[in-house]
């Protein structure tokens, strides 16, 4: 039976069985005939956690934006199929963009076992070059990494290659490719690996705690021009979109909990710098990094964790706070779309008039943000086709003025258990939002020296004020003509 799967509609009804995929470019069905069916997902959306219905049981993670990858059982081996393929990803409402990734999405599907599960992964190639999977931190034979050229030839294009291995640690992976990797990662592939702890007759595990809601995301970089639809890919450093799973904001999933739920935050960073994640109105631990869960006598209180490049981070918090707390990356300039960097700074600068005559010579011409750049929010600037917008999102306040790497953490004490529906603006408590001052603005105290009398509490009378004096150049002393040039007697 082919069809195409509604992760939506009966999200965890098909469960763990693989199930047919309609594709155009599907791979020759003799090919396939003993691989599970690859299973699509083109929609942007975050599809509800995939529960378990065989193999060990686990509490399964949430994708922004995205979507665990089903498997099948085969004689006690959990089997996946992966399909390296280029991808239509929708950015943000309004932008999509020409990248490569994984069953239908970059970027791929989550993939998750638990700890002591035997895993085969089938990977098929439908690029047009070479490729390989590395399975990001992974304890695994030398041979199943996924090196290309050093630890397995290239999957040429049109083949699939099996790799298969325990996953022997419990925690937060990535995988990405190991062939021409600069390109086919600012293409967009990469993908999240989480493997649950084996848990003891309690149900416990000594250093990784059961929680009520667990997200996972990838911190991505692109470079598309305005207007254009392919990243970019010599780019190194001034990328113009930051992503989490291939998503801007306005167009990242808020993060929905219930009030008093344990959160996880499983984040890995595959772009080519640093991330300093900040979460508004709580503080978190981090309770894993790469190289497994950190031991409870290290953990403290943070509110900002760096996410530096090749990281993954597990951050885990009470969610007490209610509200629409913003999450973001610190750098300010992540926190923008497609922005050209060779632009002027003209806060300050009156240019009343000037864009005019300008506009006769250049008729696109643009002057930007002399009261600062969020102007750009409420410019009607006509934008080439599929452009992000710079800064968007509309709050329940007007313009949010953010992009990139952003969303909302809303906590909601009506929210349903296991319920990820997006509840809307938070309705504040009467008296609890910032309001304007209305009443007399007296002058602002300023210093004044004459009016600074001797202060009687004060240990030191203030100085006297003194003339405006020039500065004056003192020659050595004792010299009469002292001024004959640096070879003069003293
Ligand atoms: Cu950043």
């Amino acid at each position: 039976m082919v069809s195409r799967r509604n992760f939506l509609g009966g999200a965890g009804a098909a469960g763990a069985a693989i199930t047919a995929a309609v594709s155009t470019t599907a791979v020759s069905r003799v090919a396939m005939a003993a691989l599970p069916e690859p299973a699509l997902q083109t929609r942007p959306d975050t599809m509800p956690p995939l529960e378990p219905t065989n193999g060990r049981p686990y509490r399964p993670v949430v994708t922004l934006n995205g979507w665990t990858l089903p498997w099948r059982m085969n004689q006690g081996v959990k089997e996946f199929h992966l399909v390296a393929e280029p991808v239509v990803r929708e950015m943000a409402p309004g932008f999509k963009a020409h990248l490569w990734g994984y069953n239908g999405q970059s970027p791929g599907p989550t993939i998750e076992v638990v700890e002591g599960d035997r895993v085969r992964i089938f990977v098929t190639n439908k690029l047009g070059e070479l490729h390989s999977v590395h399975w990001h931190g992974q304890r695994l034979p030398n041979g199943m990494d996924g090196v290309t050229g050093l630890t397995q030839p290239g999957i040429p294009p049109g083949k699939t290659f099996v790799y298969e291995f325990v996953a022997r640690r419990p925690g937060t992976f990535m995988y990405h490719p190991h062939a021409d990797e600069m390109v086919q990662m600012a293409m967009g592939m990469m993908g999240f690996w989480v493997t649950h702890p084996k848990l003891d007759a309690r149900g416990q595990h000594p250093l990784i705690d059961t929680v009520d809601r667990d997200f996972c995301f990838l911190l991505g970089s692109f470079d598309i021009d305005p207007g254009s639809w392919t990243p970019k890919v010599m780019t190194m450093l001034d990328f113009n979109l930051w992503a989490w799973n291939s998503r801007i904001f306005p167009g990242i999933d808020p993060l929905v909990v219930r009030r008093m739920d344990k959160v996880r935050l499983r984040i890995g960073n595959l772009t080519m710098t640093n991330h300093p994640i900040h979460l508004h109105g709580h503080e978190f631990q981090v309770t894993g990094t790469d190289g497994g869960p950190t031991p409870r006598s290290t953990r403290r209180f943070e509110i900002t964790e760096d996410i530096a490049v090749g990281q993954m981070r597990q951050l885990e918090f009470l969610a007490d706070e209610e509200g629409d707390w913003a999450i973001h990356c610190h750098k300010s300039h992540h926190t923008m779309n497609a922005m050209g960097h060779g632009v002027p700074t003209m806060i300050g600068v009156d240019h009343r008039g000037i864009a005019g005559k300008i506009n006769a010579l250049i008729p696109d011409y643009m002057v930007m943000g002399e009261r600062g750049m969020k102007d750009m929010t409420e410019m009607e600037m006509p934008l080439p086709d599929n452009t992000a917008p710079m800064m968007a999102g509309q709050g329940p306040f007007g313009a949010v003025g953010m992009g990139g790497m952003f969303s909302v953490l809303k906590v909601r004490r009506e929210q349903p258990p296991g319920d990820y529906r997006d509840p809307g603006w938070f309705q504040h408590p009467p008296g609890t939002v910032a309001y304007e001052f209305t009443g007399s603005l007296p002058e602002p105290a300023r210093f004044s020296a004459e009016r600074a009398g001797p202060a009687s509490t004060a240990p030191a009378p203030a100085p006297a004020p003194r003339p405006a004096v020039e500065v004056q150049v003192r020659k050595p002393s004792g010299g009469h003509g002292g001024h004959g040039g640096h070879g003069g007697h003293r």
